[in-house]
């Protein structure tokens, strides 16, 4: 045993200094590994994805992604503006893109790298997204969003005695209707861009108007319904409209059906509906876009291609309930989504929706301006009702 012990002694220099080699070895091996390892990094909308869509991705091509999520199109566009994009494919609305090529943010897609693009994208889609991105050439479409009003059926009917105003944007705008849904809960989304458009709308005029003065009527209008909104906020209406925490929301189409979805999941009795109100409403596209900056060109063209493939894209579709532009795809989508007007909208439906364009700075500072009162009003009005 003494001998044994004395044997250890005198080699345990040695043994450190091999065991302290192996674990060199070893990191090195795992540093080049992963060096080695193809990259993607990718940049979406939250709760806009399937959820097996990445790692099948990850599991076919071998590719580690890293995929990152934002709430608002104000919010990637800042990011964009601001620094050189880590990213290797981000998702803006069109009409936010518009801007974005100008500053030269992205790379024109080489299509020639997609070869199911031209047979699989709907040209009418293709068609109209080219009025923010000419030529299609910057711009990969990944899905269609109206924007609408989703609501708790029962909540509404017992706050207007069964004949509530659901087909109209005065449910959210008039105050005489804001304020008998303000304790059942109203939530806005946190999108200026959308929500000053959509009140130019309501009240007449151009929701794509270039009139400052414009703006400041609207702002009006917001101003003073806002004191009767409870939220701000673009992510939480999926789970507060299903648990019945908010009982109107100005929200996305696919958002709301992810609502009902929840809804039903709870087995909490909550009735869940999407309307497009009467006024109108804009569609808006989402796409993928190639920044300069992209590292991983080859890994992105990999991921664009996998969504170009029909069974991929209509399993996100059926999972967010969003309508995608790839016609081939439509087949394998849910016909309860494909039936329904709302979410893949028949031509009739398609052509009364207008869409927005982007704003001159004058404009968008006013915008900016008008909103930070806004949030003041709605504050001010929050902090004085816990007062009292
Ligand atoms: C998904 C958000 C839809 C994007 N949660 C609206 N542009």
């Amino acid at each position: 045993m003494l001998s044994q012990l004395r044997i250890i002694r005198v080699c345990c220099g040695r043994v450190k200094k091999i065991s302290q080699m192996g674990i060199l070895i070893v990191s090195l091996i795992t540093l080049q590994a992963y060096a080695d390892q193809k990259q993607l990094y990718i940049y979406n909308w939250s709760d806009y994805m399937g959820p097996e869509t990445i790692s099948q991705f990850e599991q076919k091509t071998g590719i580690k992604v890293t995929y990152d999520t934002f709430n608002s199109n104000e919010e990637l566009d800042t990011y964009l503006m601001t620094q050189p994009p880590k990213y290797d494919l981000v998702a803006p609305t069109s009409n936010f893109l518009v801007k974005q090529i100008d500053a030269k943010i992205f790379q024109p897609l080489d299509k020639t790298k997609l070869p199911a693009y031209d047979k699989n994208l709907d040209s009418k889609m293709l068609k109209m997204l080219a009025q923010d991105d000419p030529g299609n050439q910057y711009s990969f479409p990944y899905m269609w969003v109206s924007t609408g009003i989703g609501y708790n059926i029962d909540e509404i009917n017992k706050r207007f005695d069964n004949n509530p105003p659901t087909n109209s944007w005065a449910l959210i705008f008039e105050p005489e209707n804001a304020s008998k849904l303000a304790e059942c809960g109203i939530a806005w989304l946190e999108a200026p861009s959308e929500l000053f458009p959509l009140a130019l709308n309501y009240i007449g005029l151009n929701p794509n108007s270039a009139d400052p003065e414009e703006y400041v009527k609207v702002a009006k209008l917001l101003n003073n319904v806002s004191p009767y909104v409870k939220y701000i906020d673009s992510t939480s209406l999926i789970d507060d409209l299903a648990s019945g925490k908010v009982c109107v929301a100005i929200g996305w189409s696919g958002d709301v059906y992810q609502a009902m979805d929840k809804a039903n999941q709870l087995h909490n009795g909550t009735r869940i509906d999407y309307v497009i109100p009467k006024e109108g409403t804009f569609a808006s596209f989402d796409v993928f876009a190639i920044p300069q900056t992209a590292k991983n060109v080859d890994e992105a063209y990999q991921f664009l291609n996998y969504l170009l493939d029909p069974k991929v894209i209509a399993d996100i579709s059926n999972y967010i309930y969003y309508a995608n532009p790839n016609q081939v795809a439509t087949q394998f989508v849910d016909s309860n989504l494909t039936q329904d007007s709302d979410i893949y909208p028949p031509d009739e439906v398609l052509d009364n929706l207008f869409t927005l364009t982007p704003k001159s700075p004058r404009i968008e500072r006013t915008i900016k301006r008008a909103w930070a009162d806004i949030l003041e009003t709605r504050s001010l009005a929050h902090l004085s009702n816990e007062i009292n």
